[in-house]
């Protein structure tokens, strides 16, 4: 403010020029000179040879009986008047006087030169100024100034009125009992107002016209650089303060304007300024001189998508306190920032697979979104319940099936709004790879914003200064205000919806119950949860509300790769197109099924159609599956077959290979070992459930005939004393089996007197007995005189089925084939319980173990040995040709279970 030169006294009447920044009072004004390199130098000039009134001051905090000073009698005119006149205008200016502080007087013109408006002789002719007493009319000015007082005195102008003039006094509020109360009574209407001072960029002193309030305005959404009052006193200014004080101050102080008053904050108030040049708040922020702060921005009236937007300009540009500004997606390419891309999957509640132009597929988060989670109580799991996530979280499934039924198969907009990278896991949050978060908008609605003010998740609080966060965040926050007042989804008091969903894929009981119940719905409706490969489906039932498994009737589609205890199965060409096929029309898409079988897993077997179109005819369509000829019986084998022609004719895809044969590929191997073929001829007198069976040596035959035959007539001429015989687990006994007569066996179990479970030993069949129908065995006839006949074995190189009902499919077949007939036997390898051996019919010399193979009744168990090499590679032969044909167990396809990962739940 001080000039320059220590120099007092009078001075030489140099013109000099600026721009008038404020009016101190009626005689006494602040002049800005040039600007050299910052804000530009200041100087207070009071006007020589005039008096006006002191303007009303506040007491001084620091002196304890200091009071407040009123305005004198027209002082506030007196003020109005050069503040209307003069504020930012160019004046000229002759500093006459200099006291020893410094304090400079002079005469101020209007304009350039002196032949402006000369201010103080304005002022005395109004009468809102008065000569200076002592100053005698000596020079030509001032005689002209004692000659405008002396009109305006008896034109009883100004201070020469009539009165008192305290109509001209102001009643100054320096506070305000209840600035809440105070904000809400005016309504956000705009109240007149003048800028009195301005602390820095973004907070002013207002006088709040006509009630004469002063109170501090915060503008409402942004903070600038401040002046920070250190201990000792002293002011240090952060970056940029001084430069967005000026621009504040440059164009607000003094000036008319309108405040909107939105909200109150510790006793200050948060305000907009209203100015017919523009805002204030905008300006800053597009200049660099603020930024956003979230938590008064949701109190702007004027819409905080504006603030955001014009401090996304100046971040663009760096501008001043941008200036080492990186944009979180710097370093994308401007078509990975922006892009159309197609939803062809939800994931969660927060998440999407998108389809890009390009065919590649990449996952989208919504940005600043948290989706429904686990919270207290339901946070501690039931470690013995799989969370399933979806129907297990409340509100999940709300979100998923919101954002299914509006985006998926939709062609949406994608706008990335930053990168988060991926984190290592902590105790409390686990890892998770990096996101690309985005805002999504599909028809102009931001699709997060829309969830959440469903109340179906919840926005993301950041730190001031984080910018990885939604470009809508304000938005977002409004939503979110919004579903909590209407106390939507997650901010509901309501009970939570829950979701009792069975999963019956793979519970081949309830599929059982449940399988007539389809079949005679005809078409239910579906929707497709996952899609495991071209025709291996999982279904969520809306109406039955559980999810099953789904295998596409009538075709044979290829298979895709699979995790098998002997390691990774290479999946067979094309599978991988057929699923991306079916997983692109179908998933998670409202579907129709029509259910006709269930396998022995438990999955079911039936059609699917999608907008009038029958998935499995659309797939042999595309030539990525072949008629299955099962589907003869379906009343969709002629279009089956139609669609089928053209690409078979072709030689597309799954025809390319149409003609190989596919079982050339036997192993030869050179058989360094000879396996041990050394049959043996047997009579097999038992199969068992687990399909081990029971066998007679036919050498020892005659042995065994002998001894039973004299046994009988034995025990014909001394029958055993009826309940003479008490049995006890482990001893021989004879027993009288169904047919009348008697056999040597071991008791194995003693339930009581009436159930006797007993073994006999010779033929390898159980029976349970009251012990009435045993007796002692003669010593003559003990093991130690002949040896059990009936001696255990199971096939080698077969895998018995599981499934109890495939099981009793093999064991029926084997016992009507060679159940008391005579085979050749062959030990191969021994195993647990028993040794594995093959067995041959005796006149063709076919392997037994092998036709259950080539019927499909059985699947083959790989050995590794070399001398098995040969033998293995006929089993595996005979499977392919058994799945080829879809024969028994394999009527349905490879039903082993796939090991995809369901419903992506694991991030
Ligand atoms: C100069 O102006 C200031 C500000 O209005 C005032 O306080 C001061 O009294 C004036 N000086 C004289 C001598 O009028
Ligand atoms: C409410 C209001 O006055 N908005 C204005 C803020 O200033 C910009 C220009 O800087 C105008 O475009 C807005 O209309
Ligand atoms: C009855 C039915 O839905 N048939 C459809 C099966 O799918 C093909 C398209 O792949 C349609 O053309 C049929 O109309």
């Amino acid at each position: 403010m001080a000039s320059s030169g220590a120099q007092t006294g009078p001075v030489a009447p140099a013109l000099q020029r600026g721009i008038v920044k404020m009016v101190l009072s009626g005689c006494a004004i602040i002049v800005r000179g040039q600007p050299r390199g910052g804000p530009p130098p200041e100087r207070q000039i009071n006007l020589s040879n005039i008096r006006a009134g002191a303007l009303a001051r506040r007491a001084a905090a620091s002196q304890q009986d200091s009071k407040d000073t009123p305005d004198e009698p027209w002082a506030f005119p007196a003020r109005e008047f050069l503040r209307k006149k003069l504020i930012g205008k160019e004046v000229c200016f002759t500093v006459e006087y200099k006291t020893p502080q410094g304090r400079e007087y002079g005469t101020v013109y209007l304009g350039k030169d002196t032949s402006g408006e000369n201010i103080a002789e304005s002022l005395v002719a109004e009468g809102l100024a008065s000569r200076r007493e002592g100053v005698r009319a000596n020079t030509p000015e001032q005689s002209r100034l004692a000659e405008l007082e002396e009109q305006a005195r008896s034109a009883k102008k100004g201070v020469w009125s009539e009165g008192t003039g305290s109509h001209t006094v102001r009643d100054v509020k320096y506070t305000i009992e209840n600035p809440r109360h105070f904000v809400d009574s005016m309504h956000q209407k705009p109240v007149n107002a003048v800028i009195e001072h301005v602390r820095d960029g973004s907070v002013v002193r207002a006088l709040l016209l006509p009630d004469c309030y002063l109170v501090t305005v915060m503008l409402s959404g942004i903070k600038c650089p401040t002046f920070k009052r250190e201990a000792d006193g002293t002011e240090s200014p952060e970056a940029f303060a001084a430069e967005a004080k000026f621009f504040t101050e440059s164009r607000l102080l003094q000036r008319d304007v309108q405040i909107i008053l939105e909200s109150c904050h510790n006793q200050n108030i948060l305000g907009t300024i209203l100015h017919p040049n523009g805002n204030i708040t905008e300006l800053l922020l597009k200049e660099g001189f603020a930024r956003c702060v979230d938590w008064s921005i949701a109190v702007y009236t004027q819409g905080s998508e504006k603030l955001r937007a014009a401090e996304r300009f100046a971040k663009e540009h760096k501008t001043r306190i941008w200036r080492d500004y990186v944009a979180p997606t710097a370093n994308l390419d401007q078509k990975d920032k922006q892009f159309v891309a197609k939803v062809v999957q939800i994931l969660n509640a927060d998440a999407m697979v998108v389809k890009l132009n390009s065919g590649d597929y990449k996952t989208i988060h919504l940005s600043s979104i948290r989706p429904p989670r686990l919270e207290g109580e339901g946070a501690q799991q039931d470690k013995n319940k799989k969370l399933r996530p979806l129907y297990d979280i409340p509100y999940m499934f709300e979100a998923r099936e919101f954002l299914r039924k509006k985006l998926i198969g939709k062609k949406v907009n994608v706008n990335v709004d930053y990168i988060r990278s991926a984190s290592t896991a902590t105790e409390t949050v686990p890892a998770f790879s990096e996101r690309t978060c985005a805002t999504v908008t599909i028809g102009g609605i931001n699709i997060a914003e829309a969830l959440v003010s469903k109340g179906l998740a919840t926005v993301i609080r950041y730190r001031q200064d984080d910018d990885q966060r939604s470009s809508h965040y304000d938005e977002l926050l409004a939503a979110e205000a919004r579903a909590i007042k209407n106390a939507k989804g997650l901010h509901s008091k309501k009970e939570v919806p829950i979701h009792r969903v069975a999963d019956i894929s793979g519970d081949t009981q309830k599929a059982k119950q449940f399988l007539p119940f389809l079949q005679r719905a005809g078409r239910s409706e579906a929707v497709v949860e996952y899609v495991f490969s071209g025709s291996r489906l999982k279904l969520y039932m809306p109406k039955e509300t559980c999810l099953i498994t789904f295998l596409l009737a009538g075709i044979e589609c290829p298979r895709g790769s699979r995790n098998m205890p002997s390691g990774v199965q290479e999946g067979e060409p094309f599978s991988e197109e057929a699923m991306l096929f079916t997983k692109e029309l179908v998933l998670q898409r409202e579907v129709e099924v029509e259910v006709e079988a269930m396998d022995k897993a438990g999955n079911f077997i039936g059609w699917l159609h999608i907008d009038g179109v029958n998935i499995s005819v659309a797939l042999v369509e595309h030539a990525l599956s072949k008629v299955h000829f099962t589907a003869e019986r379906s009343n969709y084998y002629k279009t089956l077959l139609a669609a089928e022609e053209g690409p078979k004719q072709r030689k597309e895809k799954v025809w390319s290979k149409f003609e190989e044969q596919p079982v050339e590929e036997v192993v030869t191997v050179v058989e360094e070992k000879e396996r041990n073929a050394n049959y043996k001829p047997v009579l097999v007198t038992e199969i068992t459930d687990e399909l081990h069976f029971y066998i007679q040596d036919v050498e020892t035959g005659t042995q065994l005939e002998k001894l039973m035959e004299s046994m009988r007539s034995e025990i014909a001429s001394n029958p055993p004393l009826e309940g003479s015989f008490s049995p006890r687990r482990g001893d021989y006994c004879i027993a009288k089996y169904m047919d009348g007569e008697w056999y040597r066996a071991r008791v194995e179990k003693v339930e009581s007197t009436a159930k006797v479970h007993v073994f006999y030993i010779d033929y390898g069949n159980r029976e349970v007995l009251p012990s009435t129908r045993l007796g002692t065995l003669p010593q003559s006839f003990s093991i130690s005189t002949l040896p059990a006949q009936a001696i255990e074995y199971c096939f080698a190189f077969i895998q018995v089925p599981a499934d109890e009902d495939a099981r009793a499919d093999v064991v029926d077949n084997v016992v009507r084939d060679i159940q008391n007939t005579q085979c050749l036997l062959n030990v191969e390898y021994s195993g647990a319980g028993c040794p594995h051996v093959t067995l041959q019919f005796t006149d063709s010399k076919d392997d037994v173990g092998l036709g259950l193979v080539k019927e499909g009744l059985v699947m083959v168990e790989v050995r590794k040995e070399k001398q098995f090499h040969k033998l293995i590679g006929e089993y595996v032969a005979a499977q392919e040709s058994a799945k080829a044909a879809r024969l028994n167990l394999w009527r349905y396809g490879d039903f082993r279970a796939d090991d995809a990962a369901e419903f992506g739940y694991s991030r």
